[in-house]
């Protein structure tokens, strides 16, 4: 059976009262934003006849996806990580700050508290047998060209297998999560291993949604940068390895174009000594 009852005077009554509008006290923000939340989603149930069975199933998604604390893992799936940032690079093409690299989303696996270095810092405990080795460098330079000394690089990544330190309990505490403050010259250099794409756990409330869609949860090889000096925006970014099966098929939408890096393979030991290295190099 379909009936439409939304805009009934009684509906309408009803959402003033559940979310407090006609009320004092509480928060005058909360009040109007969940007034027209909940309109939306009356009227969805409304539009959709949206039966019983459907809404509390719905709710036992919603705890499940509480209760593994993957809100924060739908939440770029569904794309409102990469909206906000659509948002926030059209605040700035309004204020006029334009050039610098751009910016995309942290991810839910950002971790405070990483080991701190000046100019270089090994990331890997050397505990990951199928870890390539890699070498990350680069300088910071403020949107005027002008190298950053002492910016603050925070860099994290998966290991050979997709997975992050903290939510894999088989890798060592801030395993490749390092920050390193940039020399005289802005530079900074990380040793660390190549990472894999990572995977929205199989069967995972997160996974059953994206399937629900048609979907997969599937990211490809990046490593996580946020860039701070003082005076200067703050940047958070991604480095996206070129040539990835997901580079341009991201369950996250956090790829852009700017942001793929083709790395360059050394296999020369020697040219390796020159830059500084450390090996092995095969
Ligand atoms: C990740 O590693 C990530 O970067 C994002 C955005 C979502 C899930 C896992
Ligand atoms: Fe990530």
């Amino acid at each position: 059976m379909s009936v439409t009852i939304f805009d009934t005077p009684e509906v309408q009554d009803f959402l003033k009262t559940v979310s407090g509008l006609e009320q004092a006290g509480g928060n005058e923000r909360a009040k109007q934003i969940m007034h027209r939340l909940l309109s939306d989603l009356y009227r969805l149930i409304d539009d959709f006849d949206v039966t019983p069975e459907e809404y509390w199933s719905t709710v036992s998604l919603l705890n499940a996806l509480g209760g593994e604390t993957q809100f924060g893992l739908l939440s770029p799936g569904l794309g409102f990580d990469h909206y906000l940032d659509m948002r926030q690079d059209a605040i700035d093409a309004e204020a006029r700050r334009t050039g610098g690299t751009p910016r995309t989303i942290e991810g839910p696996l950002y971790v405070a508290g990483a080991p701190e270095t000046e100019g270089f810092a090994r990331m890997d405990d050397g505990e990951d047998r199928d870890g390539e080795p890699m070498w990350l460098t680069g300088q910071v330079r403020g949107t005027d060209g002008q190298p950053i000394a002492g910016a603050k690089v925070e860099i994290w990544h998966a290991d050979s297998k997709g997975g992050y330190s903290f939510f894999d309990p088989s890798q060592s505490e801030y395993n490749l999560r390092r920050t390193i403050y940039t020399d005289a010259e802005g530079r900074y250099t990380a040793q660390s291993i190549i990472p894999s794409g990572y995977g929205v756990p199989e069967g995972a409330p997160t996974d059953q949604v994206l399937k629900s869609l048609g979907r997969h949860g599937e990211r490809p090889a990046h490593i996580h940068y946020f860039i701070s000096a003082p005076g200067h925006q703050h940047l958070t970014t991604q480095i996206n390895l070129a040539g990835d099966p997901y580079t341009y098929d991201d369950f996250a939408f956090a790829t852009r174009e700017e942001l793929v890096v083709e790395g360059r393979r050394i296999e020369d030991a020697e040219e390796a000594s020159r830059r500084g290295l450390e090996g092995p190099f095969t």
